[in-house]
C-alpha cells in the first residue's frame, strides 16, 4: 500500500468518529486539488476585494462575517452617577463592556478591551512630547521620555484588568452586562521597581501617587510595597503600543488589583509618606471601603456559555464554558454546578493558568431539556474559594439589601453568578431580584 493511501485511510477513519457533527472529511480533502491547479474549487469563495486595498493589506482586518463589538453603556438621567455628581465634562465618552461571551482563549483583542467611563475624553498624546516624572521622597527626581523608558529592561506579562464595578448582580440580563468590565492583555513595559531604583527611594516613603495626563488628572495612591513588587509602566499591549483607550503611550499595570489603580496616560509618580485622597477616592470612598480587605481581587469566575440572554436551541450535548481569575495568583481549579450549587463537577482548564490572568474553563454537558441552574466556583492558588452571595453577605454581616446598596457605591464583589436555564432553553439571571439596585459608575 502506498504511504499516501494509508494516510488517507487514517483520515477517513478518524473522520467517521466525527460523523455526528456532520463533517465531510473526504470532500474537504478533494477541494484542495483543483484550486491548486488554478481552477475554481467547488464552493470556493471569491477573494475579499478589500484585501487588495492598502489599508487592509498593511493593518489586517477581520472577516466581514465577524461582527462582535464592545457594548456601549449610555447614561440615563436615572443613573446614580448623574444624580450624585456635577454634569459630566466634555468630551465625555461613555463606558464600553467587553464581549466576554464571545471571547476565545484568554487574551482580549485590544479593540475589544472594556473601557471605563472617560470623563474627559481620550487625550491625544504625541509620544515624542510625552514625559513621565518621578519625584517626591526620592534622591534624584527624574523625567523620562518614552524612548528612554524603552531602553530599560522590560517584561511582557499577561494580566487581567478589572473595574471594581464588575459585579454579579440580579439586574444584568447578560454576562456582558454583569461581568463585561474585565479584560486580559499581554502587557509589555518597565517594572516600576527598575525606575524606583533609578530615582533612589528616600527613607520614609511608603506610598506612590500616580497621575494621568487627561484634563481631570486621575490620581491614585498605591502602597510602595506593591509598587516595588510587580507593577509595570506599560507601553505595549498585545504586541503593539498600548491603545489610546487603554492609556497610550504609558499606563500603570497593577496586577490583580482593582483597575482604578491602573493609571492610564501616566505622566507623574510622586513618592509620599501617606496616601492622597484624590478626587475620585473621596467620591467613591475607596480607601475606607469595608468590602476590601486589600485592593487585590478575590477568586472570581463566571459562566459565559450558556449565559443570560442566550438560548439552547434543543436538548443535546454542549460545553459549558467560562472565565476565572484571581488577584491572589493563579487559578487552581474551577467547579461547575448545573443544580444551583447542590453538586459540583471539576471543569477542565483550557490553556494556561497564569497568575492574575484570565483562565478559560469548560465542562462537557448533556442537556436533557430539564430546568437547570448553572454556576461556577473557583479556587485560587492561595486556596481561597469564590463565595456565594449568601456567604459573602454573611462574612460582612450584611443583609442582601444592604449588600447590594453598598455594592452599588463601593464595588469589589466576587460572588458566584448563577444562570437559570428554563425547559424551553432560555437563560436568565439566576440571582434573586433586589429592589432598587443602582448601577455602577
Ligand atoms: N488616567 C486615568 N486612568 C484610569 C482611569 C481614568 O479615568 N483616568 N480610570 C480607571 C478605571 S476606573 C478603570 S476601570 C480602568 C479602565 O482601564 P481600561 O479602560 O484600559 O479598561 O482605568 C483606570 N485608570
Ligand atoms: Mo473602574
Amino acid at each position: 500500500m502506498q504511504p499516501k493511501q494509508a494516510g488517507r485511510r487514517r483520515f477517513l477513519k478518524s473522520g467517521a468518529a466525527l460523523a455526528g457533527l456532520a463533517m465531510a472529511p473526504a470532500g474537504a480533502a478533494v477541494l484542495v486539488e483543483p484550486a491548486m491547479r488554478g481552477e475554481a474549487a467547488p464552493g470556493a469563495a471569491n477573494a475579499i476585494e478589500d484585501m487588495n486595498g492598502v489599508e487592509a493589506n498593511l493593518y489586517g482586518r477581520r472577516s466581514r462575517f465577524v461582527t462582535t463589538t464592545r457594548l456601549q453603556r449610555t447614561l440615563t438621567h436615572a443613573d446614580p452617577l448623574l444624580r450624585r455628581e456635577a454634569p459630566l465634562p466634555n468630551p465625555h465618552r461613555p463606558e464600553t463592556l467587553s464581549p466576554i461571551d464571545q471571547q476565545m482563549g484568554i487574551i482580549t483583542p485590544s479593540s475589544l478591551h472594556y473601557t471605563t467611563m472617560h470623563f474627559y475624553g481620550i487625550p491625544d498624546i504625541d509620544p515624542a512630547e510625552h514625559r513621565l516624572m518621578i519625584h517626591g521622597l526620592v534622591e534624584r527626581p527624574l523625567v523620562f521620555t518614552v524612548d528612554e523608558l524603552k531602553r530599560l529592561p522590560y517584561v511582557s506579562r499577561i494580566y487581567f484588568v478589572e473595574c471594581d464595578g464588575n459585579r454579579p448582580n440580579p439586574q444584568g440580563m447578560s454576562v456582558v452586562q454583569t461581568h463585561g468590565r474585565v479584560s486580559c492583555s499581554e502587557w509589555t513595559g518597565v517594572p516600576l521597581s527598575v525606575l524606583l531604583k533609578e530615582v533612589g527611594i528616600k527613607n520614609g516613603a511608603s506610598w506612590i501617587v500616580s497621575e494621568g495626563a487627561e484634563a481631570g488628572k486621575h490620581q491614585k495612591s498605591l502602597p510602595l510595597t506593591k509598587a516595588l513588587d510587580d507593577v509595570l509602566v506599560a507601553y505595549g499591549q498585545n504586541g503593539e503600543p498600548v491603545r489610546p483607550d487603554q492609556g497610550f503611550p504609558l499606563r500603570l499595570i497593577v496586577p490583580g488589583f482593582q483597575a482604578i489603580e491602573n493609571v492610564k496616560w501616566l505622566r507623574r509618580i510622586k513618592l509620599t509618606d501617606q496616601p492622597y485622597h484624590a478626587m475620585r477616592d473621596d467620591v467613591s470612598g475607596y480607601l475606607e471601603n469595608p468590602l476590601q480587605r486589600d485592593r487585590a481581587w478575590g477568586p472570581k469566575s463566571v459562566i459565559t456559555f450558556p449565559s443570560g440572554n442566550q438560548r439552547l436551541p434543543t436538548p443535546g450535548s454542549y460545553v459549558i464554558s467560562g472565565l476565572a481569575w484571581s488577584g491572589g495568583g493563579a487559578i487552581r481549579n474551577v467547579d461547575v454546578s448545573t443544580d444551583g450549587g447542590k453538586t459540583y463537577k471539576a471543569a477542565e482548564i483550557a490553556g494556561p493558568r497564569l497568575p492574575m490572568a484570565l483562565t478559560k474553563f469548560y465542562l462537557p454537558w448533556q442537556w436533557r431539556g430539564e430546568e437547570a441552574m448553572l454556576q461556577s466556583r473557583c479556587v485560587d492558588e492561595k486556596g481561597e474559594v469564590q463565595p456565594t452571595e449568601a456567604e459573602f453577605a454573611r462574612y460582612w454581616k450584611m443583609t442582601r439589601e444592604v449588600l447590594y446598596r453598598r455594592m452599588a457605591r463601593l464595588g469589589h464583589c466576587n460572588w458566584i453568578q448563577p444562570w437559570r436555564l428554563s425547559a424551553d432553553g432560555f437563560i436568565t439571571n439566576g440571582l434573586e431580584p433586589v429592589p432598587e439596585v443602582a448601577e455602577h459608575m
